[in-house]
């Protein structure tokens, strides 16, 4: 299926704060009850449509365990959006976010668009992070935030296609010299300047259906 634009998305946090299951709910609307850990890096891949166009996104999910913290600070080059994950009945998981966000400064374009996550809202009873304190940080650091929950799919779609609307957005206002791939986009037909070998969707490793 061909595409206008393609964006690269890293997903990072601490261990077990649901970023597998994000994706998986985001790709295969399916909730996954036990911790899978990943091991290093997983894959998927989901169309979109902004504004009329068919977006594709392609999404690393990172290991959020601390030994594999190498290999996902290889992931940060060559993506346009990231989704910092925190599990909102763990502070912990909300106390790490600073050196999550340093390995991003470190690692990944300037312009990368970050969406944090309170994820787990379904877990009220067990709340440990208020969502003032969750909208304070991502005010404090320039972050879209939402709390989110990948058991019953709130604001999942909604927090994969609102950083791609303002990726989107970015493009429209000329942040990014979109034909050089290091900023995670690709310009596919009907994008920008279609490219002559652009627009071809050959990914064959695709985890989640398309939709829309
Ligand atoms: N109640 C509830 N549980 C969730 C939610 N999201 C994930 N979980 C559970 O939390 C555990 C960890 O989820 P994963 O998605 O595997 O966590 P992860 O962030 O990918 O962890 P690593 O791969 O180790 O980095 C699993 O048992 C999930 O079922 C949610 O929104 N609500
Ligand atoms: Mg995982």
């Amino acid at each position: 299926m061909s595409y206008a634009y393609l964006f690269k998305y890293i997903i990072i946090g601490d261990t077990g704060v649901g970023k597998s299951c994000l994706l998986l709910q985001f790709t295969d609307k399916r909730f996954q009850p036990v911790h899978d850990l990943t091991i290093g890096v997983e894959f998927g891949a989901r169309m979109i449509t902004i504004d009329n166009k068919p977006i594709k996104l392609q999404i690393w999910d990172t290991a959020g365990q601390e030994s594999f913290r190498s290999i996902t600070r290889s992931y940060y080059r060559g993506a346009a959006g990231a989704l910092l994950v925190y599990d909102i009945t763990r502070r912990e998981t909300f106390n790490h976010l600073a050196s999550w966000l340093e390995d991003a400064r470190q690692h990944a374009n300037a312009n990368m668009t970050i969406m944090l996550i309170g994820n787990k809202c379904d877990l009220a009873h067990r709340r440990a992070v208020s969502t003032e304190e969750g909208e304070q940080f991502a005010k404090e650091h320039g972050l879209i935030f939402m709390e989110a929950s990948a058991k019953t799919a709130q604001n999942v779609e909604e927090a994969f296609i609102q950083t791609a609307t303002t990726i989107y957005m970015k493009i429209q206002d000329g942040v990014f010299d979109v034909s050089n791939e290091s900023y995670g986009i690709k310009v596919g037909y009907g994008g920008g300047i279609a490219g002559p070998s652009g627009g071809r969707d050959g990914s064959s490793s695709q985890v989640g259906g398309c939709c829309s």
